[in-house]
């Protein structure tokens, strides 16, 4: 019997080592470890042996038993080994929620040029541009400004040759316009201008300006009053009020600063008005020189014109305090808009 317990242990090592399915294992377990497996039978024969035997018997049943049992466990784990996915690279979690790639979005300043520019395409007015460059004719000449005014000054103005400069307004933008085409004119000029201040919380040697134009026959100062309350109230609410205070530019006659009711504290005073009342922009009727310079009559045609730093109007908007956050780059301050 012990020979045979030999023969019995070398077919199981045999088989073992041939398993290629778990059916197959499980046949082998069946055969061999189930109830009325091999190992089974030869237990229920031990009562049966002669009484010297039956110890030892016993014990190399058992040995045989745990060493396939043992066997069989190695295989069952190899076999379950082969069947799991082998990973290639690095695991994949398809569950984990997606990476947004990051997205940028136009900058703030960029964002009230086209907020300002919606409001007047819907009153008829064209968005004009012109060149950074420009030649001292369109930035003071052609405006009305005299030779010895103090915005000539190389101190308010960055010369590149004599008569070659940095355009200090996009006025420029609209006298080019006017000496290509005739009335019936409304257009609005953004753009960078530039003047040699020293940068602080409120100046910087480059801003954004817009400027409007309206000339036609008939065009009065109501005119005037009337589209710039609009623009007011559309871009800083309908309860927005306006004034206007007389003032002076070379280019206008007669001219104002326009004032609005903050639109932060609704006139109450706060840090960004002071006194309730915020001054917007710049504006009047053109200077009859202005179209004469143009070749315009200035006996058939009147007009007004305007003119606010874009960089102010988004400040007094979004009660910002410092002008030098649009030109910084920090996203802390331009992913709030
Ligand atoms: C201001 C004032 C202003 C204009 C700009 C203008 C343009 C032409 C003819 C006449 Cl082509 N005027 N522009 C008029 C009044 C004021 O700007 O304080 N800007 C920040």
């Amino acid at each position: 019997m012990k020979a045979e317990l030999q023969g019995i242990k070398a077919e199981a090592e045999d088989e073992l080592r041939r398993i290629g399915s778990p059916d197959e294992l499980e046949t082998l377990r069946v055969k061999y470890l189930g109830r009325k497996g091999i190992l089974s039978e030869l237990l229920a024969k031990i009562p049966s042996l002669p009484a010297e035997q039956r110890p030892e018997m016993g014990r190399l049943l058992n040995e045989l038993k745990k060493d396939i049992t043992s066997r069989y466990e190695g295989a069952k784990t190899a076999l379950l080994d082969m069947q799991r996915p082998k990973a290639v690279g690095p695991v994949q979690d398809v569950t984990l929620p997606g990476r947004r790639p990051p997205l940028g979005h136009k900058h703030p300043l960029i964002q009230t040029i086209e907020d300002i520019k919606d409001i007047f395409a819907d009153m008829g007015f064209q968005v004009a541009f012109g060149p950074e460059v420009e030649l001292e004719f369109y930035n003071f000449e052609a405006l009305n400004i005299p030779l010895d005014h103090p915005s000539r000054d190389d101190f308010d103005t960055f010369y590149l040759k004599d008569d070659v400069l940095l355009r200090s307004q996009t006025s420029t933008v609209q006298i080019r316009i006017m000496e290509k085409q005739r009335p019936p004119i409304r257009i609005i000029a953004p753009g960078k201008v530039f003047r040699p201040d020293t940068v602080d919380a409120t100046h910087s040697f480059m801003f954004h300006q817009i400027e409007g134009l309206m000339v036609e026959e008939g065009v009065t100062f109501g005119h005037l009053k009337g589209v710039l309350a609009l623009f007011a109230q559309a871009y800083f609410g309908p309860d927005t009020r306006m004034r206007f205070r007389p003032s002076f530019f070379p280019f206008t006659e007669p001219s104002a600063e326009v004032e609005i009711s903050c639109s932060l504290c609704k006139g109450k005073g706060c840090s960004t008005c002071g006194s309730g009342w915020m001054e917007i922009l710049g504006a009047g009727m053109v200077d009859p020189n202005v179209f004469k310079a143009v070749g315009y009559d200035a006996e058939k045609y009147t007009g007004f014109a305007f003119g606010m730093g874009v960089e102010r109007i988004a400040m007094l908007k979004y009660g910002i305090d410092d002008i030098r956050l649009f030109f910084e780059n920090d996203m802390r301050f331009l992913s709030q808009f």
